[in-house]
């Protein structure tokens, strides 16, 4: 059997000084410093540009532990260190065991001839990543880009050197993220030990699964110390498989096939219950269990679904047969010091995800393959993941070092996630494809230009090997059948022009950041839509709350050196002041901008969403940039780094409903009203049309019979601009559209004629009234006129049903509130402490309400 002792007890030190402290394990440098008081809190004030000096320097950590006699008695002892950040040589006893170099591997090592009864010294030693890549780059001749390494906030000048290390990207800066080149222990170490067998591995191959039946096969690696006649037994859904195996010495893989009939199939949330299915293995040598593995997956058929058709080809996923439009986000790693991660916060992300009626994350690659807690959730929640393979916006060294270092760190991944039902698609790397432009001189992000024909041919051959042959061949070899996409965005591997993607390809996935980045207009949304939108996004300010927790009063101003260190986009203030004015009213002073800045990327994001969720089924997936925070900054995130929902994550929630009624005014002098189903049955009941002025009074009304199609999207009714306003001023008007069918009204959407900034408003008098309910408290709101982008502000942390909203008078919104929590039971029904309402009136200054 197979025993296995967490080590703890470190404590670790700079090199070159005298004086160990404590270290908690797993963690790392920079949060070690932290708890000892040794510097200041990383994400306040300026601090960062403070703590540069940390990844300069060599670091050594160690341990000292007793192996009792019964540990010692095993034949095998291995020392297994799940995540060692980065360049690391570990030593046992004073003999070196290993070198290591790449945070993403875990790496092995016999102890048996070093371990010895009584104490025993385990020693890490870190090298700088940023003294042992320097000398790489050197020797290259030539730099790689890598577009948002901020190497010059680490004091490298324009010397970039995060390409060359296998370790999470975005810890050398990114537009949202600073520069905390971390090292340390950032996963468990831990003692192994067995004898006679172990089970290294249990993989439940899903060979075909409908729901008549699961064809499953259990690839089981096992390691024997002798060659011997064994019994594998499979149980799991209350049925048990048994086969004899001849184990050989050494490392054997054995299949195992397991037929289920009728299984509860997995689905992702709005298709059906995410159904969960514990296998577990056991060896039985002599009628003994000998070593046993349990593993839990979901039973389902997925596969990503790229077929010819009339406009292009078709991109999107398909799940028990099913087309599942993805609804969701990018996902970045919640923290710049991962270990600060806990489950609560995991689970407060995910269980947000499906609260904004989500089916999809995507995790990106500049962060780290997650952490196994994470996938576990998206399992239990039924949130589909797209995974990246770590690598984003750079081009990457070649050699057989590297690639040999890139493969086992792939294949390492892939077993460790494969069972994960969530994870429905595998991607090689973000934007890379895009950005190198290989077979098209005129697009691209101007790379290539920098380098001769000859090193443009060989950096791009050191693309192919990783992108299209490396990753692609771990993906088959160890997770059979899983779908891989070389790069997001690409239209299809063709080896020519047509291979990357543009803001209109009608194939493959799409980037769409002419909004923003390019400071299109919001109307842009509507025009460039492609199969599957994987990013676009607009960024805001986290609320005041979190702005505080890094900036003083003082320091309350766009401007002013603490709040542009927490915004990482060279362009982003001006960006959202542009956007601002062009959409929205001045703000009255700062915290208001604060607010404002949420409001306006609210409105970017809804009008994306549903412009890509209208266009159904051409379009069949939408993936904002970006779910969440790794500190608190100004960013595209729709929730800040405290896990605060912005106005966007509200908004998102509405727009992602599975029946959603969206009104489109870009069409020329009319307005259409679109019905979008995620349902798979037919939906049917009436249109009703109103159009209100502000006091709340009803100037007209329209009505229709709707109905749509299960698991598609159409225009119910189309009105023209003329007859609707006709003699009315567009800027006192809001027109206003429910679905009622037999389960009641099941979908609302209205519509401004003009920008928010445009509206002639006055100021709202907003009444609460609370009252108890399903244990927590509802607030009833209610207006004297037009109250716009209602904004409830709890005492206690939590999330509203709704906010973010536009309240009529005769309209009032019953709102629950929900606390979060650390139970299994991520929001519960609570009391939200003091509540202040407000809407934009009180953001804006008094002279551009009307
Ligand atoms: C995309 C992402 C990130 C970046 C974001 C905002 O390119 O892949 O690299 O943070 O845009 O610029």
């Amino acid at each position: 059997m197979r025993s296995s002792v967490v080590l703890d007890q470190w404590r670790f030190k700079a090199c070159d000084q005298e004086g160990w402290l404590p270290a908690k394990v797993p963690g790392c440098v920079h949060t070690d410093l932290l708890r000892n008081e040794q510097i200041p809190a990383p994400f306040y004030g300026t601090n960062e540009q403070e703590l540069q000096w940390i990844d300069k320097q060599d670091w050594e950590y160690e341990t000292r532990f007793v192996a009792g006699d019964e540990w010692l008695s095993h034949s095998r002892l291995e020392l297994v260190m799940e995540g060692l950040d980065t360049y690391a040589e570990v030593s046992l006893n004073g003999v070196c065991l290993l070198q290591t170099d790449n945070m993403f591997r875990t790496w092995r090592a016999d102890v048996k001839r070093l371990l010895q009864s009584g104490s025993n010294h385990l020693h890490i030693r870190f090298r700088s990543p940023v003294k042992e890549d320097l000398p790489k780059l050197e020797q290259l001749g030539y730099s790689l880009p890598a577009t948002n390494d901020q190497s010059e906030a680490g004091g490298l000048g324009n010397r970039k050197i995060s390409v060359f290390a296998r370790k999470a990207p975005y810890h050398y800066g990114w537009d949202w993220g600073p520069r905390f080149v971390t090292s340390g222990i950032w996963r468990p170490v831990r003692l192994e030990a067995w004898s006679g067998w172990r089970m290294r591995d249990v993989y439940i191959q899903q060979q075909k699964v409908t729901e008549q039946e699961a064809k499953l096969c259990a690839v089981v690696e096992i390691e024997a110390e002798q060659p011997e006649e064994v019994q594998l037994r499979l149980s799991g859904g209350g049925q048990v498989w048994e086969q004899t195996v001849s184990l050989a010495a050494g490392e054997n893989t054995v299949r195992l096939e397991a037929v289920i009939a009728e299984p509860r199939l997995w689905w992702c949330r709005g298709l059906g219950e995410p159904a969960l299915y514990t296998f577990t293995a056991e060896l039985l040598a002599g009628g003994t269990v000998v070593a046993e593995r349990s593993v839990r997956t979901g039973l389902r058929q997925v596969r990503l679904v790229k077929e010819k058709d009339t406009y292009g080809s078709t991109f999107y996923i398909e799940l028990n047969g099913v087309p599942v439009f993805a609804k969701g986000a990018n996902h970045i790693p919640n923290d710049s010091f991962l270990t600060e991660v806990t489950e609560e916060r995991y689970r407060h992300e995910i269980a947000s995800a499906v609260e904004a009626n989500m089916n999809m994350l995507r995790v990106w690659g500049g962060g780290v393959y997650e952490d196994d807690r994470f996938y576990e959730l998206c399992d239990e929640y039924g949130v589909l993941v797209w995974q990246d393979f770590m690598f984003a916006c750079s081009m990457y060294p070649g050699g057989a070092a590297f690639q040999s270092n890139v493969r086992e760190e792939a294949v390492q991944n892939v077993k460790r996630l494969r069972n994960h039902p969530s994870i429905v698609l595998w991607c090689g790397n973000n934007e890379i494809d895009i950005a190198w432009s290989q077979y098209d001189d005129e697009r691209g992000w101007g790379w290539r230009r920098a380098y001769s024909p000859e090193l443009q041919a060989r950096i791009w051959a050191d693309y192919e090997a990783i992108f299209h042959r490396i990753l692609p061949e771990a993906v088959e070899q160890y997770a059979p059948g899983t779908d891989y996409w070389p790069s997001s965005p690409m239209v299809e591997l063709t080896g020519d022009i047509h291979q990357h993607a543009t803001n209109s390809t009608t194939g493959g996935d799409i980037h769409y950041w002419g909004v923003w980045h390019a400071v299109e207009p919001f109307a842009n949304y509507n025009i460039h839509i492609g199969r599957f939108m994987s990013e676009y996004g607009f960024q805001s300010f986290p609320e005041y709350r979190s702005v505080r927790a890094y900036a003083e009063e003082g320091d309350m101003e766009l401007e002013s050196p603490v709040m542009l260190s927490h915004q990482k986009n060279g362009h982003g203030n001006r960006l959202i002041k542009e956007y601002m004015e062009l959409y929205m009213k001045e703000s009255k002073d700062f915290p208001s901008f604060l607010y404002m800045s949420q409001v306006l990327q609210a409105e970017a994001m809804k009008i994306a969403i549903e412009a890509h969720r209208r266009r159904k089924p051409y379009c069949m997936g939408t993936l904002y940039w970006q779910m969440n925070d790794c500190w608190p900054v100004a960013s595209w995130a729709s929730m800040d780094y405290y896990g605060r929902w912005k106005a966007t994550q509200y908004a998102v929630k509405r727009s992602f409903e599975d029946i959603l009624l969206s009104m489109d005014g870009t069409l020329g002098g009319m307005v259409g009203i679109h019905l979008v189903s995620d349902r798979l049955e037919p939906v049917s009941g009436t249109l009703q049309v109103r159009l209100l002025n502000f006091a709340g009074n009803v100037l007209k009304t329209w009505s229709a019979p709707a109905a749509i199609g299960g698991n598609t999207a159409g225009c119910t009714l189309t009105l023209s601009t003329g007859n609707i306003l006709a003699e009315l001023d567009p800027k006192e008007v809001v027109l206003m559209a429910e679905l009622h069918t037999e389960e009641g009204i099941i979908a609302r959407a209205s519509h401004y004629f003009v920008p928010s900034k445009q509206l002639k408003l006055s100021r709202p008098s907003i009444t609460v009234t609370r009252c108890e309910l399903d244990g927590g408290i509802a607030l009833l709101l209610e207006t004297d006129v037009l109250a716009k982008h209602v904004w409830l502000s709890s005492e206690a942390e939590g999330i509203f049903s709704d906010n973010n909203f536009d309240l009529l008078p005769g309209q009032p919104a019953t709102i629950l509130f929900k606390a979060r929590s650390d139970g299994n039971q991520p929001f519960l029904p609570a009391d939200p402490g003091k509540v202040v309402v407000r809407s934009m009136a009180d953001f804006v200054k008094e002279d551009t309400l009307s």
